[in-house]
């Protein structure tokens, strides 16, 4: 059985589709012909030429298959993948988002098609290599490593890739280009935002004679498109090396003292005390009994940095007895900072 229309890399528009497929049997004869998209059963056809209309059908990204059932009740099938009008949007080629820091090769720039993942100025791929049914034209590339690069890169064109940035800091991009004669001028977007200004690629004398030109990007957290524009055509790409940023900017520190609730509580048999220190400073944290008694020093007259601080009382004196059930109050005093928190222990 074969799938005869749409095929793999048809683009019919949404609404009705008519799928055809030809079967045959070698020692028997073909009963009828099962038609599904995905898992979901469309139709069926008992006589050549076989078909079935498949109505209301959205935009969107599709497996149909053709299944042919023989006399004697065994099958095969013949399926193909199918975007239908605009397809399922832009979505990363690998399927996830480039994790940053990593090395992006231009040639898996996302799918979604034309005006989408992409915009290439002249139908069809020039180089006729790895993603033949698109425009963006790809070759061979003899750099090291092999594989593929972007080529026939024209002023206006653009190419996306979805990327996703661990924290905000400050990326460095190495990009691999070559450029025969003319040089040329790109930049490199994310979510429509130039993050790297002009970057001048050099003559390297040769369409794959290659070298790195290096940028810095300042990008926030979280997925977002990289967006790759040629200003100044003449050069070719093969691949964008994203290296983790150097300068991860700091958490802001608390910006005043504090005591928070001991957690659990109550307890048994251990809690955790956390404060906060907007500064560095001098730390007694100490539990009291409801007499005022000290019954467990946590921390004793430390300086102890800025930042958020944790100490677990395991419930136990100063004298590593199990203290006993009932309410005792802990107390910050950091810098002339005093505050109490109540704990109850329960045995
Ligand atoms: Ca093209
Ligand atoms: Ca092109
Ligand atoms: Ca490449």
């Amino acid at each position: 059985v074969l799938v005869t229309y749409p095929t793999e890399g048809d683009n019919p528009p949404p609404g009705e589709i008519t799928i055809e497929a030809t079967a045959s049997d070698s020692d028997g004869a073909v009963v009828r012909v099962e038609f599904y998209a995905g898992a979901t059963y469309l139709g069926q056809d008992a006589a050549s030429p076989y078909a079935c209309t498949w109505t209301s059908v959205p935009d969107g990204c599709y497996v149909i298959s053709a299944k042919a059932i023989d006399d004697e009740g065994a099958f095969r099938a013949d399926t193909a993948e199918v975007t239908v009008g605009t397809g399922c949007g832009q979505a990363p080629y690998h399927g996830v988002p480039f994790a940053l820091p990593t090395r992006i090769e231009a040639e898996d720039y996302d799918a979604g098609g034309e005006g989408i993942a992409y915009h290439d100025t002249d139908p069809g791929n020039n180089g006729n290599q790895y993603r033949t049914s698109e425009d963006v034209d790809v070759q061979l590339c003899t750099d090291e490593g092999g594989g593929f690069n972007v080529g026939w890169l024209r002023e206006s064109e653009w190419l996306e890739y979805s990327v996703d940035a661990p924290g905000a800091g400050t990326y460095s991009i190495e990009v691999r280009v070559a450029s025969l004669s003319a040089g040329g001028v790109f930049h490199i977007e994310f979510d429509g935002i130039d993050k790297t200004g002009d970057i001048a690629v050099p003559v390297t004398g040769g369409w794959q004679t290659w070298t790195s030109v290096t940028a810095t990007a300042a990008l926030a957290p979280g997925r977002q498109i990289m967006r790759l524009v040629p200003t100044v055509e003449g050069f070719n790409l093969n691949y964008m090396d994203v290296q983790a940023p150097t300068d991860v900017p700091a958490a802001p520190g608390p910006s005043r003292y504090a005591l928070y609730p001991c957690a659990p509580n109550p307890f048994n048999p251990s809690t955790t005390i956390a404060y906060d220190l907007p500064e560095r400073a001098t730390v007694d944290l100490v539990v009291y009994d409801l007499a005022g008694r000290v019954v467990r020093t946590l921390v004793a007259g430390e300086s102890i940095a800025a930042g958020r601080h944790e100490v677990v009382w395991n419930g136990r004196d100063d004298a590593g007895r199990d203290a006993a059930s009932g309410v005792y109050f802990c107390r910050l005093s950091a810098s002339g900072h005093t505050e109490t928190r109540r704990i109850t222990l329960i045995r």
